[in-house]
C-alpha cells in the first residue's frame, strides 16, 4: 500500500469515502489535509447512521491512526460532536490527532459566510455555509486563532478580545448584524479546548516519524479538483487545495514520501452549488440520475446538478494531481440508461477546445462535444470482476481510461463494501 492520496477528480461526492474506507483496511495513519466541516460522509455502524465532517472513517478500525492535519480549518463545537458521537457507540477517539497548527472556524466565520453569500445576490459562490471560506481568509490575513493558540487560556484572552472586537465592527456596519459577546466567546472556546487538550500534537512529526518507520499513510482528499483554490473553477471553489499537491502543504510532509496518486471519479458527473457546468442536464435525465444516484449533498442535504462523465475536466484532473489511476464510482446509476454521453472536447463559438479554459467567463461558454456510447440495460450491481460487466459496460470504462490516458483500478457498483471490482 505505502503512502498513497485519494483525490477527488471532479467537483467532489465522488465517493472518496468508499474508496478511503476500502484502502483504510491497509493503512496505519488516514491523514485528512484540508477542508472543514464542509466535508462530510455517512457511516454506518452497528446499524446506526450518522455523519463525520472532519474524523477520518478510518476512526472505525481500532489501530488506525487518524490525524487532522495543518491544512485543515477546525469547527470545535462539530469534532466535539463527533468524538462524542463515537464514544456513544463505544469506538474509541483514543487514535485521534489534531495538529496544533491547524486554523480554527469561530463563530463569526460562520455568521460572516452566511452573511456574504446573501449580499452577493447573483455572485453568490453557493458555499456551505460551515464559515470555510471566512477561516480560511483569517489564515491568509494573518489573524487566525490556530489550535494551539487555543490551549493557551492567557493568549488566546488577548487574542480573541482584540480579534471579536475587530470581526464586530464587520458584523454591525457591513451586515447589520448583532456583535459578539467576547467573553461569551472565549468561555465556550476554553472549554473547547479542555475537551479537546489531549488529541493535541505536532502532527508533522508524527507523520514523519512514520515515514520512517514505514508504515503505511492514507492522505485523504475532501471535496475535489475541480473545487481547488487555485486549480479549480475560480471562483466557484472552495478555500482550500484538495488537490494531490494539498497534501503535502496540508500535512508538512516533503513531496517525495509520496508513492501513488488515486482519483476518484463518479461514472457521471456532479456539482453543488453555483458555476458553470458544461455537462449538466437539466431535464429528465439528469432527474433519473440524481434519484437513481441518491444525489443529495451530506453536509447541506442540497440537491446535485448532474450531468454526463466529462473527459475534458477528468483529463484535466489526471494532469493536475500526477493521478497513477482511478476508481470509478457508481457504475451502476447508469444500468438503465438507452444510451450513455460523454464529453470529450468543448467548443467555444465554434472553436475546438481540449482543454479545459480558466476562466469562469470562457468555461461558461463551452459546449460540450459528446460521443455517444450505447447503454448496456441490465443490473450490473452484482459484478464482482471486469468479465461479469455486460460489453458495453466495460467498453465505456476502456473508453474513458483511453480518453484520459489513465489506468482504471477499481469500479464501484454500490454502496457496499463488497460492490466493488479490483482491477489485477
Ligand atoms: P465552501 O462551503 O466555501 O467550501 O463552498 C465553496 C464551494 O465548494 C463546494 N463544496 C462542496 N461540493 C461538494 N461536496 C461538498 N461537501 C458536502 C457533501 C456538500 C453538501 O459532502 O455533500 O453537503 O452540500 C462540498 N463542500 C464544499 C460548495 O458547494 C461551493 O460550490
Ligand atoms: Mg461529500
Amino acid at each position: 500500500m505505502a503512502n498513497v492520496i485519494v483525490i477527488g477528480s471532479q467537483w467532489g461526492d465522488e465517493g472518496k469515502g468508499k474508496i478511503t474506507d476500502l484502502l483504510s483496511k491497509s493503512a496505519d495513519i488516514v491523514v485528512r489535509y484540508q477542508g472543514g466541516v464542509n466535508a462530510g460522509h455517512t457511516i454506518v455502524v452497528q446499524g446506526q447512521t450518522f455523519k463525520l465532517h472532519l474524523i477520518p472513517s478510518g476512526i472505525l478500525y481500532p489501530e488506525t491512526e487518524c490525524i487532522i492535519g495543518c491544512g485543515t480549518v477546525i469547527d470545535p463545537q462539530v469534532l466535539i460532536g463527533e468524538l462524542d458521537q463515537l464514544e456513544k457507540l463505544n469506538i474509541s477517539t483514543r487514535n485521534l490527532l489534531i495538529s496544533e497548527t491547524a486554523h480554527v472556524t469561530m463563530p463569526y466565520h460562520r455568521l460572516i459566510d452566511q452573511a456574504s453569500e446573501e449580499k452577493r445576490g447573483s455572485y453568490k459562490i453557493g458555499t456551505t455555509g460551515r464559515g470555510i471560506g471566512p477561516t480560511y481568509a483569517d489564515k491568509s490575513e494573518r489573524i487566525s486563532i490556530r489550535v494551539l493558540d487555543l490551549m493557551d487560556a492567557k493568549g488566546l484572552r488577548e487574542q480573541l478580545e482584540w480579534t471579536i472586537g475587530y470581526k464586530n465592527v464587520i458584523l454591525e456596519k457591513l451586515y447589520n448584524l448583532p456583535p459578539l459577546d467576547p467573553e461569551e466567546v472565549i468561555t465556550q472556546y476554553l472549554e473547547y479546548a479542555d475537551r479537546l487538550r489531549p488529541h493535541v500534537v505536532d502532527t508533522s512529526l508524527k507523520i514523519y516519524d512514520a515515514i520512517q518507520r514505514r508504515r503505511n499513510i492514507l492522505f485523504e482528499g475532501a471535496q475535489g479538483t475541480l473545487l481547488d483554490l487555485d486549480h479549480g473553477t475560480y471562483p466557484y471553489v472552495t478555500s482550500s487545495n484538495p488537490v494531490a499537491g494539498g497534501a503535502c502543504i496540508g500535512t508538512g510532509v516533503g513531496p517525495t514520501a509520496i508513492d501513488r496518486v488515486i482519483g476518484v471519479a463518479k461514472a457521471y458527473t456532479t456539482r453543488v452549488g453555483e458555476g458553470p457546468f458544461p455537462t449538466e442536464l437539466r431535464e429528465e435525465i439528469g432527474e433519473l440520475i440524481g434519484k437513481r444516484g441518491a444525489e443529495f449533498g451530506t453536509t447541506t442535504g442540497r440537491k446535485r446538478r448532474c450531468g454526463w462523465f466529462d473527459a475534458v475536466i477528468g483529463r484535466y484532473a489526471v494532469r493536475i494531481n500526477g493521478m497513477d489511476c482511478l476508481a470509478i464510482t457508481k457504475l451502476d446509476v447508469l444500468d438503465e440508461l438507452e444510451e450513455i454521453k460523454v464529453c470529450v472536447a468543448y467548443e467555444i463559438d465554434g472553436v475546438k477546445c481540449e482543454d479545459f479554459p480558466r476562466s469562469a467567463r470562457r468555461f461558461a461558454q463551452c459546449r460540450p462535444v459528446y460521443k455517444t456510447l450505447p447503454g448496456w440495460k441490465q443490473s450490473t450491481e452484482h459484478c464482482r470482476s471486469l468479465d461479469d460487466l455486460p460489453r458495453q459496460a466495460l467498453d465505456y470504462l476502456k473508453f474513458l481510461a483511453e480518453l484520459m490516458d489513465v489506468p482504471i483500478a477499481i469500479v464501484s457498483l454500490g454502496a457496499s463494501r463488497d460492490q466493488t471490482i479490483i482491477v489485477e
